[in-house]
């Protein structure tokens, strides 16, 4: 088997299940605007597929939609240089999606830990697709013969899914068609820790507000989090090394070397033996600084909704014109008859 070269392309997205949270900012949109700088074609979406799998009002399903896709444009991602539409408007997901459940094993989906997360007890009544949804991710990456996916720490598994889904297929078809995907995990801020409880990440979805800094929350509202999120009593330590079993320390000392683009240990070098009166007003000061822009620039967008929708059907268009392609070889790969 001949080993076939890809073109470098990033493909990443984001749900919208709810509005957008510090984790996904900095766990993964701050991080796509890093890859747009660089020497990669990017692909960027919003996966409102995903969403469903779990209850989405349809009432509130396609203006979140906007919002995500408006938080995007807002923090950096500039449609003119990355592909950036939703999901649903390229049909070939779906499509590729089925050819992966046929690909996919029931052993490798019964592993994955965010279906038994979001599942919990009560998995007899969670959807088949939440069951899929890892299925259909591979799909979304290995449509645009994405090399690289820039995620949080939460999706490394499913990568490693799609990694073994594209082996599989390239294996039982006797190919070298879908490449192996790097996951690109970096930076202080992969797993952004929830507010209230520093061994659950951050999440749109979470039971309580003061758990998460939405990322059009106002300036009192930022600060009053902060205040609030869960520490323990000791100062800062003097060094990194003294970060160690403390979550909540140290998911504060990451939040605020992401955001200033430092590292924790240069955090610490600052703030050497702080205390949590010092510190969190100065993180607090920090965020407002860093999201309030983007907070603002998005309220802008988002007020002209046609607009939004004009940019996702044009970025549609262009994800359609290298996904139809792919989608086309794959059938024929796979045998299915087009006449
Ligand atoms: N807490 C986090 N820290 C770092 N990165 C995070 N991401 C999400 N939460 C954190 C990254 O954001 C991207 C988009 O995630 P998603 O919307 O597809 O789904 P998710 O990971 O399930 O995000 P949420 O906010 O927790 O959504 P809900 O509550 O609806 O399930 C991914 O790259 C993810 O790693």
């Amino acid at each position: 088997m001949s080993q076939a070269t890809f073109t470098p392309r990033v493909f990443s997205g984001i749900k919208p299940s709810g509005g957008l949270q510090l984790g996904n900012y900095l766990g993964a949109i701050k991080r796509w605007v890093d890859m747009q700088a660089g020497d990669y074609e990017n692909i960027y979406c919003v996966v409102d597929m995903h969403a469903i799998t779990v209850w989405q009002d349809p009432k509130d399903l396609a203006n979140g939609t906007r919002e995500v896709a408006a938080g995007m444009i807002a923090a950096g991602i500039d449609p003119a240089k990355s592909v950036l539409f939703n999901q649903s408007q390229v049909a070939a997901h779906a499509e590729l999606g089925w050819i992966f459940n046929c690909v996919a094993r029931l052993g490798w989906m019964n592993r994955m830990t965010q279906f038994k997360d979001k599942a919990g007890k009560n998995a007899e009544k969670a959807s088949l697709g939440l069951y899929a949804y890892p299925s259909l991710m591979a799909a979304d990456i290995l449509l645009y013969h994405a090399t690289h996916v820039p995620v949080g720490e939460d999706q490394k598994q499913h990568v490693e899914l799609t990694r073994d889904i594209a082996n599989k297929f390239n294996h039982d078809y006797g190919v070298d068609f879908f490449p192996i995907t790097e996951p690109v995990i970096d930076g202080p801020a992969t797993r952004v820790m929830n507010l209230r409880d520093g061994t659950k990440k951050m999440s749109k979805s979470g039971d309580s507000d003061m758990e998460r800094i939405n990322m059009t929350d106002d300036a009192d509202t930022i600060a009053k989090k902060f205040k609030k999120a869960r520490t323990d009593p000791a100062p800062l330590p003097e060094t990194v090394e003294g970060l160690a079993d403390r979550p909540e320390a140290r998911n504060l000392v990451d939040i605020y070397a992401a955001l200033s683009d430092t590292t924790p240990a240069e955090v610490i070098a600052q703030y050497p033996g702080a205390g949590w009166g010092t510190f969190k007003p100065a993180l607090a000061d920090l965020a407002v600084e860093k999201l309030a822009p983007i907070s603002g620039e998005m309220a802008r967008l988002m007020a002209d909704p046609a607009e939004i929708d004009r940019t996702l059907a044009q970025g549609a268009e262009k994800a359609r014109t290298i996904a139809e392609p792919i989608l086309a070889q794959t059938y024929e790969i796979v045998g299915l008859l087009r006449s």
